[in-house]
């Protein structure tokens, strides 16, 4: 069903084969169950093929103290979709997932997917910020990304496992 909605706006948006690195984090909800369907839906999207997803990681919230521990996870496919309209199915998907957006940053929410990596691209614009600025600081995004890709080089911010060696730990922890 989301494949079918999505789908559509994908068949429009066809351009060269980009590798996508996307962060995905749940603290509401069958948090395992948002990470394992979104990754599912992704794969049903018309321009995204070969994923793969990263061990699940638990770590405590940044932000606001009152809220669930996260579940964090890191996939990785190909794509034919240009930047800003991944984007938009990144989002449709959050909204799919009970994911209702607060003028208030870092809340809890069912899920939430952001753009990490789009190739060694570097994209600046109202919507998208890429890679994503927060990442080279935070543990549940850098350690399941080194499971993927542990020779990472990511652009303007440099080598992934030394990042992940001064990243803020989050008590980050394997989920089982
Ligand atoms: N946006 C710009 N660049 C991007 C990108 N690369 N990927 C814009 C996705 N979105 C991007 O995002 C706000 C706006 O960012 C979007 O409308 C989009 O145009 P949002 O998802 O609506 O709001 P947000 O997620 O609350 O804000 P923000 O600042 O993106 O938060 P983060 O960085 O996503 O952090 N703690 C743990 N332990 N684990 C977590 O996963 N996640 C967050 C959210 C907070 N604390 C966490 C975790
Ligand atoms: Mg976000």
């Amino acid at each position: 069903m989301v494949g079918e909605k999505v789908s559509a706006v994908a068949a429009q948006n066809k351009t060269a084969d980009y590798t996508v690195y996307v962060g995905i984090g749940s603290n509401l909800g069958d948090r395992v169950m948002h990470i394992q369907d979104a990754c599912e839906q992704l794969l049903q999207v018309s321009g995204i093929e070969r994923l793969s997803c990263s061990p699940l990681y638990e770590s405590t919230p940044m932000g606001p103290a009152v809220q669930p521990d996260y579940a964090n996870a890191v996939c990785r496919f190909s794509t034919t979709l240009e930047a800003h309209a991944l984007l938009d199915i990144l989002q449709a998907i959050e909204v799919l997932h009970g994911r209702v957006r607060s003028t208030e940053r870092w809340t809890a929410r069912p899920l939430d997917l952001d753009l990490l990596l789009y190739g060694n691209s570097t994209i600046a614009t109202e919507r998208l910020q890429v890679p994503h600025p927060g990442m080279p600081l935070r543990s549940f995004v850098l350690r399941p990304l080194f499971d993927l890709a542990p020779d990472l080089n990511i652009p303007g911010f440099g080598v992934l496992a030394d990042l992940l060696i001064e990243a803020e730990d989050f008590g980050i922890q394997r989920l089982h």
